[in-house]
């Protein structure tokens, strides 16, 4: 309660009071000894009227356990506690018809009831973990296109029976311009019996990231807690998010996302210690910490995790925050990246994105999306990623390229990017390079594939620049003109020019480097990777015919000519190869 402090001495529950004018803490009546831990510092009261003096920001009541479904009206209905709805006989053609409306089991969602119970997954803990009285409130922002009808409304039903009325500022629910005549009157109206809840129909198409920062401008909560439109809230999942928010604005706190099974409905736990990561070119990912971390740091099931990047659908955000990070690139279009946008933002401009194990939040996974985008979906996903590549990845772009060389040769427009350079700046974020030292260090981002001298198989010998001729030497490590950069865009670079055929001739000579120009691109499959002893082309890929880099017999020039895949005066080797 407000006036106590819960204790745990194995078994045995005490509880002591908190005295409210100067926060301390006194040992209780039957109490010999007693060990807490007070902001991960270990106190001990040592005997009766012992007195601990309480940090300002430690919380001041226990998680409240609101749900109003713990006891549904009806525990016998399909799906109730979250169990698997099994497809009642005969309803197979109908489940498979209405499966497209939403890419999941739409017909069993419409079978199982808004309020449904499921279970409090939450690590053991979770209960008696302290937060704050004073917590900020929240707006909830759901946007959605074309939603299946019963899945908002569970999601919205979610929200209200368990989150702690006081915190709910209001329920924003942003119409994308749907094309279902449902979510229209009907919506608006079955929504008029629940005061807090708003709908905001958009007048044309925006796509998530647009239309979430439709919600966010008449949003009037403290908080900004976005949520998809096809979840289910846990037990006690808002104040956990909350009271991170509450302790440091630029934390951004993200819930565990749980599984709400496409086919049979029911819902699933997950496995906590998962961070969310990526993997070139920027593909979100989940990465398990390794077991011997765990063990080795002594992190607890309940412990804050804090990931390189967020999923992307379930956070909450300080609303001032948001807005002073400039919300999200509203030149991102319609799906995907956004959540890698405001990952970097976040961490490069001094804040932190955190999941928060006590909070957990159902969501239906589906394969694919089951709108329409308003042009080619993988065209407009590749867009917004290459905005977020050229505006936050500095010289790290070329892993991103390079792990998808299509992205960088495509011809697409991806629209003027000085606003999101300059306030970059403006927000004096800090580099690519420093995110992935100090916030995502087991990622490989070697920024070259290969460096050092180049080697012939047939002669032993290395390249050597004499002015900007490319000529064969003795090789020698030390000289600067024999030491070359491979980068992932297949250039082979010595300071700022990079190694070419002279038109016609075929004698090699060095160019300024240019990441688009074909004429400079190597293509080497880097063998050496794996078998050191191993040399390999180096091939010109976009000649009429293929060409590779040879050594004269001569020992002394080099030129580009027809490949020969037994040559070993074609076969070359880097000094060095990084993984990745
Ligand atoms: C994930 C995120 C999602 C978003 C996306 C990348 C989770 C659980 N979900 O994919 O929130 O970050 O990655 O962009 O982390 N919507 C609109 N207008 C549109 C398209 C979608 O309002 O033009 C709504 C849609 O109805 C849904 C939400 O945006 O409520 C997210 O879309 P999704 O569920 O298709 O994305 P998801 O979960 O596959
Ligand atoms: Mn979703």
């Amino acid at each position: 309660s407000e006036t106590s402090f819960h204790v745990f001495i194995s078994k045995k529950i005490d509880v002591l009071p908190i005295n409210q004018t100067n926060r301390t803490l006194t040992g209780g009546s039957e109490l010999t000894r007693v060990n807490i831990a007070i902001k991960n510092q270990a106190k001990t009261l040592n005997q009766i009227g012992e007195e601990i003096h309480l940090p300002e920001d430690l919380g001041m009541h226990p998680v409240l356990n609101l749900d109003v479904t713990l006891s549904p009206r009806n525990p016998k209905a399909p799906g109730q506690f979250g169990n698997p709805v099994v497809v009642p006989f005969g309803k197979e053609k109908e489940v498979k018809r209405r499966w497209k409306e939403g890419n999941f089991n739409v017909y069993l969602s419409d079978l199982i009831p808004l309020d449904r119970a499921i279970d409090d997954t939450r690590p053991s803990g979770c209960a008696d973990q302290l937060v704050h009285n004073n917590l900020p409130t929240t707006s909830i922002i759901m946007c959605f296109v074309d939603e299946v009808w019963s899945t908002l409304l569970r999601s919205v039903h979610s929200v209200l029976n368990r989150s702690p009325p006081h915190l709910i500022k209001e329920i924003l629910l942003v119409d994308d311009f749907s094309t279902k005549g449902y979510l229209k009157d009907q919506l608006d109206k079955y929504m008029s019996q629940f005061p807090k809840v708003r709908v905001l129909h958009l007048k044309e198409r925006h796509g998530l990231i647009r239309a979430r920062l439709a919600g966010a401008e008449i949003a009037t909560g403290d908080v900004l807690t976005f949520l998809d439109s096809h979840v289910e809230c846990n037990v006690g999942w808002l104040e956990p998010l909350l009271e991170r928010v509450y302790l440091n604005k630029k934390k951004v706190a993200c819930p565990v996302i749980e599984i709400i099974n496409d086919k049979d409905l029911s819902y699933m736990t997950v496995d906590n210690f998962q961070r969310g990561i990526f993997v070139w070119p920027m593909n979100f990912s989940w990465k398990k910490i390794p077991p011997e971390i765990i063990k080795q740091n002594k992190i607890k099931e309940t412990d804050v995790i804090r990931c390189p990047v967020m999923a992307g659908g379930l956070f909450s955000i300080d609303k001032k925050y948001f807005f002073e990070l400039g919300t999200y690139d509203p030149g991102l279009e319609v799906w995907g990246g956004e959540n890698m946008e405001l990952s970097f933002k976040v961490w490069m401009c001094g804040g932190e994105i955190e999941i928060i194990p006590c909070s957990r939040v159902g969501h239906i996974f589906r394969k694919d999306n089951p709108y329409s985008f308003p042009e080619n979906r993988i065209k407009t996903i590749e867009r917004n990623l290459i905005r977020v590549a050229e505006v936050w990845l500095d010289e790290y772009k070329e892993l991103f390229y390079g792990h998808g060389y299509h992205l960088l040769d495509q011809s697409l427009n991806v629209g003027n990017l000085t606003q999101q350079r300059e306030l970059r700046k403006k927000l004096g974020c800090k580099s690519f390079k420093w995110y992935l030292e100090n916030v995502f260090p087991d990622i490989e981002a070697p920024i070259m594939r290969a460096s050092g001298v180049i080697i012939n198989e047939a002669l032993g010998k290395c390249i050597s620049l004499e002015n900007t001729t490319a000529v064969l030497e003795e090789c020698d490590g030390g000289s600067k003109s024999q030491n070359f950069n491979y980068t992932w865009l297949k250039l082979i670079k010595q300071g700022d020019r990079c190694l070419g055929p002279v038109p016609v001739v075929g004698d090699l000579s060095l160019y300024p480097c240019d990441n688009r120009n074909k004429r400079l691109k190597w293509l080497h499959k880097l063998i050496g990777v794996l078998h050191p002893e191993q040399m390999d082309h180096l091939i010109l890929e976009h000649w009429k015919q293929l060409r590779c880099l040879e050594a004269n017999l001569s020992g002394k020039t080099l030129k580009a000519t027809v490949c020969d895949s037994m040559n070993p005066y074609q076969k070359w080797k880097f000094e060095k190869y990084y993984v990745g």
